[in-house]
């Protein structure tokens, strides 16, 4: 059977593509998604977006209770403030790998400080919107060994 993985997007990202294209190019996220399919093949890939902080932890309890193989997490703002996605990350059992658009060390201080980054097997920041085929690549490795 496939192993199972989860790609969890945060707040405005399903707006991406839209605004900041300087910052974030005009990928959207639709062909993200695709792109993480073609290099997930072989995969079975959960590809989540939400603005909820919510709906977030309910899909990390989810891939828990699923069993799922790994969970890639572009948790956007939530990376900053919360400790309820931290908190939820923490049980699951198998790798995290946190992943940035942006390279949000080059960034504004606001933006170095991550909740999720201690809880995460890795972190990927600044590829563009090519860092998530990435870390689908590096999930592979790391689940498939
Ligand atoms: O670089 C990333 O992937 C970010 O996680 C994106 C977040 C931002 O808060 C993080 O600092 C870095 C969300 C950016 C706002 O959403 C946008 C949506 C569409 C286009 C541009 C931005």
């Amino acid at each position: 059977m496939n192993k199972l993985i989860y790609v969890l997007n945060g707040p405005n990202l399903n707006r991406l593509g839209q605004r900041e294209p300087e910052i974030y190019g005009r990928t959207t996220l639709a062909e993200v998604e695709r792109m993480c399919r073609e290099a997930g093949s072989g995969l079975s890939i959960e590809f989540r977006q939400s603005n909820r902080e919510y709906e977030l932890i309910d899909w990390v309890h989810e891939a828990i209770d699923e069993g799922a193989a790994g969970i890639i997490i572009n948790p956007a703002a939530f990376t900053f403030t919360s400790m309820a996605i931290m908190d939820a990350l923490k049980m699951f059992p198998g790798p995290i790998i946190e992943l940035h658009i942006s390279n949000i060390h080059k960034r504004e201080p606001i933006y170095h400080r991550s909740y999720v980054s201690p809880v995460a097997t890795a972190v990927i920041a600044g590829l563009g919107p090519k860092g998530y085929p990435s870390a689908v690549c590096a999930m592979r490795d790391l689940i498939e060994g």
